[in-house]
C-alpha cells in the first residue's frame, strides 16, 4: 500500500486540512510555501495521466473548498500535480500541491537551465 493510501487509512498521522467521501486535503510534511497543502483522491489512482475526467470534476470543487478554507481563494494560489519521472513525482498517488500565502516565485526550471524547453 502507497503512503498515501496509509494517510487516508489513518495508518500514519496527517494534519487534515478539509476531507469528503471522495477526497483528502492535508498539510504537507515538507512545506515549499507558507501554505502548502496536499489534495489526494481516495481511490488510488498513480498519476495524473491516469486519472479519469470524473474524478477531476470531483476534485475540482474541493479544492476551491480547501482554497477558501485556508484563505487563499482571494489572494491565489498555485495548484500543480508533478507527472511521472521526468515531472519530479516522487509519491506516485495522485496528488496536488496548493501552495500560497505569498507570492509564489516561478522555478519550476528544466535541470539544463530549460535550454531545450
Ligand atoms: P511529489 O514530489 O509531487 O511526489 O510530492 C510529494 C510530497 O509529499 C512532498 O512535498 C512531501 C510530501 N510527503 C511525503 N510523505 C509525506 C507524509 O508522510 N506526510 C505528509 N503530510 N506529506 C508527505
Amino acid at each position: 500500500m502507497c503512503i498515501f493510501c496509509k494517510i487516508i487509512n489513518k495508518e500514519i498521522p496527517n494534519n487534515t486540512v478539509l476531507e469528503n467521501e471522495h477526497f483528502l486535503a492535508f498539510h504537507d510534511l515538507y512545506p515549499k510555501a507558507p501554505i502548502h497543502i496536499l489534495i489526494i483522491p481516495k481511490l488510488h489512482v498513480d498519476c495524473f495521466q491516469d486519472v479519469s475526467p470524473q474524478t477531476m470534476a470531483g476534485l475540482t470543487s474541493f479544492a476551491q473548498e480547501v482554497a477558501t478554507k485556508v484563505g487563499v481563494d482571494q489572494t491565489g494560489y498555485r495548484l500543480i500535480t508533478n507527472n511521472g519521472e521526468d515531472g519530479a513525482q516522487e509519491v506516485k498517488h495522485l496528488h496536488f500541491h496548493m501552495l500560497g500565502g505569498g507570492h509564489i516565485a516561478w522555478d519550476h526550471s528544466h535541470e539544463d537551465n530549460h535550454k531545450n524547453i
